[in-house]
């Protein structure tokens, strides 16, 4: 018997790879740095059994449509805005994501990039490396408090709530927001909900941790930067869209905020002429949030195991949407 024939669009670790191969003849793309080309991934697709897909690849109807053998499509990521769900879910398509294995990386990353944005990490390195540095000056690069602070969350999922777990470490007072209540996560965080209006309002930083949906997409524009306080940073690991970029980047002109961490843009990847990588104010990073050397092999690995699972009956381990 023939055995399924997966399409992974990135090079897979050697022992993912000789797992996935005990139930599938797999074919990876040769680059890790390089993304796979649209014609390569349709061509694959067309007598693919599986595929193993990072976000930057749109699984739409077009290549829904000439994958007529495709029972598994295993996204690298929790967030797959990038998979058109509905057209996977009417052709019987298994979607998963994964989930949990990255939840605690991306929260450092969070707060990283919070604690960056408040204390001016970039611009004091760059300073630094341009050797600009001559005198001890008291307010030299001198930039704002953390602990104590107020921290908003927007969208309080697994990776919100940890994120709401180490600001309990900088004795933060922690307000969220999120469709609905999550009550454990206030019992073991310490965290409150607040209405979008009252969290935007007395936040001193809003962290966006919200999937993209259809509800979320630009849930942050002007007349929500009107609400936050002129000393607010704003951090977003979540994806560009649920934030209206042209919004924040009159939000930073007109300082009606104090600065941005971000981790992920409208339309990626961006080039340095960027507009929001002209501010000083602005932290930014290459869509990175999960990106340690474990978190990245732990995804690679449960995005094999879903496959695996499909193809050999025993479904994925983390499904999402109607085989979930
Ligand atoms: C990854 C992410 O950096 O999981 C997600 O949704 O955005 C990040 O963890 C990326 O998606 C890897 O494909």
């Amino acid at each position: 018997m023939t055995k399924p024939y997966v399409y992974v669009t990135r090079k897979l670790p050697e022992d993912t790879l000789k797992e996935l191969s005990k139930a599938a003849d797999v074919e990876c793309w040769p680059y890790e740095d390089r993304a796979v080309d649209r014609e390569t991934l349709l061509k694959k697709a067309e007598k693919a059994d599986g595929l193993l897909t990072m976000l930057s690849e749109q699984i739409d109807k077009e290549l829904l449509d000439r994958a007529p053998n495709l029972k598994i499509c295993a996204n690298m990521a929790v967030g797959y805005d990038n998979v058109d769900l509905q057209e996977a879910d009417k052709r019987g398509v298994v979607i998963s994501n994964t989930p949990d294995v990255l939840t605690e990386a991306t929260a450092d990353l969070a707060f990283a990039l919070l604690m960056a944005s408040a204390r001016r990490l970039t611009e004091a390195s760059e300073y630094i490396k341009r050797d600009e540095w001559r005198e001890w000056a008291p307010f030299l690069l001198a930039g704002t408090e953390v602990h104590g602070k107020t921290l908003g969350i927007i969208g309080m999922g697994r990776i919100g709530a940890a994120v709401a777990g180490r600001a309990k470490g900088f004795n933060m007072r922690v307000l969220y927001h999120n469709r609905s209540r999550r009550e454990h996560v206030e019992k073991e965080t310490g965290a409150s909900y607040a209405e979008k209006a009252e969290l935007l309002e007395t936040a001193d930083f809003v962290c966006v941790t919200a999937p993209l949906t259809p509800e979320t997409k630009g849930m942050i524009g002007s007349e929500e930067f009107k609400k936050m306080k002129d000393s607010a940073h704003l951090i977003n690991i979540s994806r560009g869209p649920v934030i209206q970029e042209e919004a924040l980047i009159k939000a930073l002109q007109t300082k009606q905020i104090a600065g941005a961490g971000l981790d992920v843009f409208d339309r990626e990847p961006i080039r340095s002429d960027h507009p929001l990588l002209q501010f000083k104010e602005v932290t930014a990073l290459p869509h990175i949030g999960s990106a340690t050397v474990q978190t990245r092999r732990d995804m690679m690995q449960l995005a094999a195991a879903n496959i695996h699972g499909v193809l050999t009956g025993r479904g994925a381990e983390t499904p999402v949407g109607s085989h979930r």
